[in-house]
């Protein structure tokens, strides 16, 4: 027995399914998942020391590459003058302001600590603010695990979601509506159906959950028209696109100013950040200053922020996004290079250094997936995820995955 399945023969008595979240536990892929016992630049290395080029980066998050010096230097310091003080820091407005200059649409902001924090104040900032109960949100995107975003798309005849998961119950999931992606047409369908009665449409302005999706033409400056008309709010969820597909994220990339944003993984450079921020007149209404409530422990904590700023920095840098996007393309295209060699009938989805392989059947995913690993490429164990390529991917890992691609494929 490897050192990693004696890990996850252990891990599996104490955590459900043997992970701290549901993905890491291979369920799409079958094997044993790698413990990583570190990490540095584009490479981890697992619990019984083989070295991988990682394409996972903690889900997004790792964008500078891992343990980044300046990075690991700034939060040791930090670490020395304590963790965390639930306490007002220099630290929380340096970073704040920061996130504003980047996101000009964030005139306020609120920093939370995780992903599904900032979707979930996000949606009851929209409730509250229009007066309104029902959401809308799009099939196949994820925005972490509040339960009213736990839905999928209801009947065919009913306009309202069922619960995707046990123990929401089905008057939370009655509130959310649930349209397909890239389809607009179904969107303002909804808002004739429900009128007056929409308090927001969340959206993943480039899904990661479904595998790497863009939007369609179109689409999103259909969103923001049809949330316009019917006194409704657009909220991005950028937790995956914030710092990723553009410095100012998708409403950078697609110019698209939505009424709030919700960022996560890169603003915290891998510690636990996440933020939600908008319209002052909206954010305004966020306790202690408005009656709509939220708060948090470790919201803000110093270490957090150091990290946050110190990883904003770095992507701040002249020229950091054209040469990330200049080696996600030289992966990319050299991926679509093979599928036309080899005439495969695989679809490889970008949007800068956002990426999916799609496979026509999950076998032929899964037995590309193990035998990728084996060959120490780290790619995200399910069809419906994306991958990422760090700064720190350089032209020998990317060189050296084509290789490995070139003779698995
Ligand atoms: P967290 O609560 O996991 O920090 O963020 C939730 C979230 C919100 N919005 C988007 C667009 C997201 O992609 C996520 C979380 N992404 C998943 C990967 N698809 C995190 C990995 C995991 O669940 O372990």
């Amino acid at each position: 027995m490897t050192f990693n399945q004696q890990l996850f023969k252990e891990s599996l008595t104490i955590f459900p399914g043997g992970v701290n979240s549901p993905v890491r536990a291979y369920g799409a892929v079958g094997g044993t998942p790698p413990f990583i016992a570190r990490a540095k630049g584009a490479k981890l290395w697992d619990a019984d020391g083989k070295e991988y080029i990682d394409y996972v980066g903690s889900w997004g998050p790792a964008i500078l590459g891992h343990a980044d010096p300046k990075v690991v230097a700034a939060v040791q310091e930090a670490a020395a003058n304590g963790f965390s003080f639930g306490a007002p820091t220099e630290l929380e407005t340096r970073l704040g302001l920061m996130v504003r200059q980047i996101f000009p649409s964030m005139e306020k902001l609120r920093f939370v600590s995780s992903g599904t924090e900032a979707t979930m104040s996000a949606v009851r900032v929209a409730r509250g603010a229009t007066g309104r109960d029902k959401i809308i949100k799009f099939e196949g995107c994820y925005h972490g695990h509040a339960d009213f975003l736990l839905v999928e798309a209801g009947s065919g005849a009913a306009t309202f979601g069922n619960p995707s998961s046990a123990g929401v119950p089905k008057d939370f999931a009655k509130l959310t509506l649930v349209a397909p992606y890239n389809n607009i047409d179904a969107v303002e369908k909804l808002f004739q159906q429900n009128k007056n009665e929409i308090a927001c449409v969340i959206v993943e302005p480039v899904v990661g959950n479904m595998g790497c999706v863009p939007p369609a033409p179109g689409f999103l400056q259909g969103l923001r028209d049809l949330c316009t008309t019917h006194g409704a709010l657009l909220i991005f969820d950028e937790v995956m696109t914030g710092f990723r597909v553009a410095r100012g994220g998708a409403q950078e990339l697609y110019n698209i100013k939505p009424d709030l944003t919700c960022l996560g993984k890169i603003i915290g450079g891998g510690l636990p950040v996440g933020a939600y921020g908008g319209r002052k007149d909206l954010m305004d209404q966020v306790a202690p200053l408005g009656k709509i409530y939220q708060a948090g422990t470790l919201s803000g904590n110093p270490l957090a922020m150091t990290a946050g700023i110190k990883t904003l920095e770095q992507l701040a840098q002249k020229g950091v996004y054209e040469k990330l996007n200049e080696q996600s393309a030289r992966l990319t295209n050299g991926i679509k290079n093979i599928l036309e060699k080899k005439k495969l009938p695989y679809r490889l989805q970008s949007v800068g250094s956002m990426w999916t392989l799609f496979m026509d059947n999950n076998d032929r995913f899964k037995k590309f997936f193990h035998t990728a690993l084996d060959k120490g490429i780290y790619l995200p164990p399910s069809q419906f995820e994306a991958a990422f390529v760090s700064l720190a991917h350089k032209n020998e890992e990317i060189d050296h995955t084509l290789v490995v691609f070139e003779a698995i494929l």
